[in-house]
């Protein structure tokens, strides 16, 4: 696919989205948002790809929504938050929250604002050292959006995400790990390749099970124990009928390491 503010590449299963106009921090145009969400629904329907990489091109992740951008449409009048929200970086959220594979966040700088929320729509995280993130939406007398004030408190509690999300601060990346939101930080010269390490368990992992795994989990975020266990065990009838699964016991039973092929 050819995009004009994302790169999309295939490796052997493993596609990367690059986020890519790095001289503006990749801040997100109505144009990249729309391409991001394309990306995201390809690769959903694309058997090939079994995990998607997300990362930034240049020195920054992704800088939130585009001030320049958001302040020509307000200029032009007849602009509304709440419906620019809804037709575009909700969808996209969403989108990347229902996607049936794993994302990992290649946090190689800045995220800030939505695109700190991007990050947090991923389902794993690993930061290079110099990567740092902020609630920047305070900052411009905005509300948290795309999804943070849903993600931030439940990956870190209540009263860590208040303090990020009120004061607008940036955090480290080590600090990230030490709240709870980062799953890994290494040195900005072995993001790449840890990153590529972690997909490359995927690429050869039970990938129908892990979006099921993902809907469990999505599901159970805002349901009863008893709904969240009839769901379980509706997902795993499902589970149990994969073509992965039989060859997991197999391989179990025959000593030997399982060959999945994401069915
Ligand atoms: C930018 C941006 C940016 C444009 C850096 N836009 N150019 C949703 C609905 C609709 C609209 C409103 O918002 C939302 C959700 C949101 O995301 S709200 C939050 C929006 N984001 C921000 O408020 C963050 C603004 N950026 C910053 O605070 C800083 O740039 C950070 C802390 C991210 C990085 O600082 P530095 O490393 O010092 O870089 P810089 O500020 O020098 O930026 C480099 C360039 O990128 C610069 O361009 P220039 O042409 O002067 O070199 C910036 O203007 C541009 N840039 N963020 N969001």
């Amino acid at each position: 696919m050819s995009f004009e503010t994302i790169l999309y590449q295939i490796d052997n299963s493993i596609l990367t989205i690059t986020l890519n106009r790095p001289d503006k921090l990749n801040a997100m145009t109505p144009i990249l948002l729309r391409e991001l969400k394309e990306a995201f629904e390809q690769a959903n329907n694309d058997q090939v790809v079994r995990v998607v990489i997300l990362t930034g091109a240049g020195r920054g992740f992704c800088a939130g929504a585009d001030l320049a951008a958001a302040s020509e449409l307000m200029m032009r009048g007849g602009f509304s938050y709440e419906e620019n929200l809804n037709a575009t970086y909700n969808p996209l959220i969403l989108t990347m929250q229902n996607l049936q594979k794993p994302i990992i966040a290649a946090v190689n700088g800045v995220a800030a604002g939505a695109g700190m929320s991007l990050t947090l729509a991923c389902d794993i995280r690993i930061a290079a050292e110099s990567a740092s993130f902020l609630q920047a939406f305070v900052k411009i007398g905005l509300v948290p959006d795309s999804g943070s004030t849903w993600m931030l408190p439940r990956l870190i509690g209540l009263t860590k995400a208040l303090e990020l999300m009120l004061t607008g601060k940036k955090v480290t990346a080590q600090e990230a790990l030490e709240l709870g939101f980062v799953n890994q930080v290494v040195p900005d010269a072995e993001l790449s390749a840890t990153v590529q390490q972690m997909a490359q368990l995927f690429a050869v992992a039970p990938t129908k099970t892990i979006g099921l795994i993902k809907q469990a989990v999505n599901f159970a975020a805002t349901s009863s124990l008893e709904d969240a266990m009839k769901n379980e065990a509706r997902l795993q009838d499902a589970a149990g009928k994969s073509a992965d699964h039989m060859e997991g016991v197999a391989a179990f039973l025959e000593k030997r390491p399982a060959a999945f092929k994401g069915e």
